[in-house]
């Protein structure tokens, strides 16, 4: 008996268990101070649901069940409890007694669709909303605040998401293989599917409703037409089915082309009446068996991917045909901007805005066109793409990277909900009000960084963007710096000094990544193909904007990609107050410099330095900075279990030793083009240059190793 009260102290008293990471931000805590673990239970004896017994109510009520008994030791009675009990109500307006009662007193607007409206009153928890959606939302809230042992008698929020559109992508691959994924192989298991419900999908759409992500398009942009076939449409029902009791649709990605590679037509020609009906009847086809399908999402006309080009169409007339098709069911079309055509030639930065912002108002009302947050591709700092306000009339989705293609893939750690705030509260006009980015979107989408490691993201710390997007999608003006508290307080459990560590390391990650691999605005200088680690010199590819050369073109006196009117003119892309502060050097935020000037290496920046030292600098900081982030993180050792310290403190050794790599080959380079030696401060870097080009790296994720 002794020995049993000792195992169950020390399991108490230990760092939080679930160290695989498996349980994502849900691993729910055991409240370890009794007394308070008391205050909590007597608090919420109950579950009293009014709910009409719809699916995602009873999963609302069956995930505060479980959650409160993982948090309290203890399952909540099904309510109403004993005369003088106390506990949680939660249900549709008009439909509880309780809840009417509070309402006829209190004045609670409208709710709208998955709102929901969290509230202590008499001694008990209520929780409101005008749809199951928001009592989901709201459960999850409520299981949140009682793991941050918030005070019970605090709680007032009425809570409504930003965007009705807040959907993952996943660039899964039918052949298992995940396009820029570095956390393992797709977790859609295709072969198995529809027999074979793997757990995990059940997982998966828990955790993602927790955070408010409503979607999700389960296969990659690259799209294959295989899977509008009948059996994969079957496999993807299955899917569907588990994700609908979490308010999760699902959407598919459509290939231009599957009206003749899968329907034997002889042409995809949106205009076409053949191929008209045969996206017609594709739809209703899906809809017979996935009546609340989201829709397609289309990459055309990009890199390879086939699109109304091909006939003389207009991404419009593309669009159109299957928003046609989709509108008498509800579903939507998502139309990637991101295209840049296959002949070399023009600016990158500039193409998607001059193909789409004359089809403003072309669209169907059902298309929303979904810009990547940069003008070019997901690097690690990017301006904000013109777009986003450049199509009043059309409606606009974020696309933003959660994988870390260009960000040091699965290895580094770089928490980004930093970038994403400082994208969200980009402001194009800033003349005028409504001109933040997250003011001129209509939805988000994340490109996913999840597989099949055991922990989801491979990085444990990839974690903390996923849960970063979910919760920027429902509040895009929420700081990074509390949502990287709120994802340590629930990951890692509630040691102050464990939560703030881990916050100051994650704010600490973001401008380090930056320093290390392209400061002052320096971009797409990643080695080629898998985009990982360094190769500013690389300029002997068949076309000049796929060298990283193209993207600086470093020569011995100046840098940088002239983006003015003397240059490509992007910059006239802009709204014109914004334009203005960039179009001169000494206004525009050295962050972005060399996104827009072309710079002689002497250039003074504001603080004196020059162009050169500020460069080594940099270099030299983003160094130091992750040497500061794994020091934060050693401190911890002991206040969090072995397994994911061990996990954390190798992934940061490998990210010290490739912050200087990055900071050792570009320096190297950029020494032996300007001829000027390395500021003071900075170590030489310990190889020659030829030695860093030298550098192959087979192993790399997207990369197939040969012989
Ligand atoms: C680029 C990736 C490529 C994607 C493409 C896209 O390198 O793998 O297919 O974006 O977004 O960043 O379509």
């Amino acid at each position: 008996m002794r020995t049993l009260l000792w195992i169950i102290v020390i399991c108490l008293s230990c760092p939080l268990a679930g160290s695989d990471g498996y349980a994502l931000w849900l691993g729910h805590q055991l409240i370890e101070d009794s007394i308070v673990r008391q205050d909590y239970r007597a608090a919420l004896t109950f579950i009293d649901g009014s709910t009409g017994g719809g699916e995602v109510a009873t999963t609302a009520t069956n995930e505060l069940r479980r959650g409160l008994s993982e948090l309290l030791g203890v399952q909540p009675l099904r309510g109403p409890g004993e005369a003088g009990a106390h506990g949680i109500y939660l249900g549709l307006r008009g439909r509880s007694a309780r809840l009417d009662h509070y309402l006829a007193t209190a004045d609670v607007p409208d709710l709208g669709s998955e709102g929901y409206h969290l509230v202590y009153h008499d001694g008990d928890v209520l929780l409101l909303a005008d749809d199951e959606p928001g009592l989901l939302y709201g459960a999850f809230d409520l299981l949140r605040q009682v793991q941050a042992l918030t005070d019970l008698r605090s709680l007032n929020r009425t809570e409504q998401p930003a965007y009705a559109h807040r959907i993952l992508n996943h660039w899964d691959n039918l052949d298992g293989t995940v396009e820029r994924g570095y956390a393992g192989f797709s977790i859609w298991n295709w072969h198995q599917l529809p027999e074979y419900i793997d757990q995990r999908y059940v997982d998966y759409a828990r955790a993602n409703a927790s955070i408010g992500i409503n979607g999700t398009v389960v296969t990659n942009v690259n799209a294959n037409s295989l899977i509008f076939r009948e059996d994969y449409l079957d496999k993807a029902k299955a899917l569907a089915d588990i994700f609908r009791p979490y308010g999760i649709k699902l959407y598919l990605t459509a290939r231009f082309s599957s009206p003749m590679e899968l329907g034997g037509l002889d042409t995809a020609d949106p205009l076409d009446p053949a191929v008209i009906a045969w996206w017609k009847e594709k739809v209703e086809e899906i809809y017979a068996r996935i009546p609340d399908f989201g829709g397609f999402l289309v990459k055309a006309n990009s890199e390879g991917q086939p699109g109304p080009w091909e006939y003389g169409r207009t991404h419009a007339e593309g669009a159109n045909v299957l928003a046609d098709a989709l509108a008498p069911h509800g579903g939507i079309v998502v139309w990637r901007a991101f295209v840049y055509s296959d002949e070399a030639g023009r600016d990158r930065f500039r193409e998607a805005y001059d193909e789409f912002t004359p089809l403003d108002g072309r669209f169907r009302n059902n298309v929303l066109v979904q810009i990547k947050n940069g003008p070019i591709d997901f690097q690690p700092r990017e301006p904000v793409s013109p777009l986003f306000a450049a199509m009043p009339r059309t409606p606009l989705m974020l696309e933003l990277q959660i994988t870390k293609e260009y960000l040091g893939q699965g290895t580094h750690l770089v928490g980004l909900a930093s970038m994403y705030e400082e994208v969200l509260g980009t402001d194009l006009r800033p003349t005028e009000p409504g001109g933040e980015v997250h003011q001129l979107i209509s939805g988000i989408a994340g490109v996913s960084n999840i597989g099949t490691a055991r922990n989801w993201t491979g990085n444990l710390f990839g974690q903390a963007d996923w849960f970063a997007f979910g919760r920027l999608a429902w509040a895009p003006q929420t700081a990074a710096r509390e949502i990287f508290a709120e994802w340590a307080g629930l990951t890692f459990g509630r040691d102050p000094e464990v939560i703030d560590s881990i916050t100051q390391m994650l704010a600490l990650s973001y401008p380090a990544c930056v320093n290390y691999m392209t400061p002052l605005g320096l971009h797409h200088i990643m080695n080629t193909g898998h985009h990982y680690g360094p190769g500013p010199w690389i300029d002997d590819l068949g076309r000049a904007d796929w060298n990283p050369y193209y993207y600086h073109g470093a020569t011995r006196d100046s840098i940088g990609f002239d983006r003015t009117s003397t240059g490509s003119d992007a910059l006239s892309q802009y709204p014109e107050g914004f334009a203005r502060r960039y179009a001169d050097p000494a206004t525009t935020p050295e962050k972005f410099l060399l996104w827009f000037h072309r710079l002689p290496w002497d250039y003074e920046l504001a603080g004196g330095n020059t162009l050169w030292r500020e460069l080594g600098l940099r270099y030299q900081l983003g160094v130091e900075q992750v040497g500061e982030m794994a020091d934060i993180w050693s401190g911890l050792e002991g206040r969090i279990d072995a397994e994911r310290f061990r996990h954390v403190s190798q992934h940061l050794a490998i990210q010290q030793r490739e912050a200087e790599w990055w900071r050792d080959a570009c320096l190297a380079y950029f020494r032996s083009v300007s001829g000027r030696p390395l500021p003071e401060g900075v170590p030489a870097p310990p190889q020659t240059l030829e030695e860093y080009k030298a550098l192959t790296y087979p192993y790399a994720p997207g990369i197939r190793p040969q012989w």
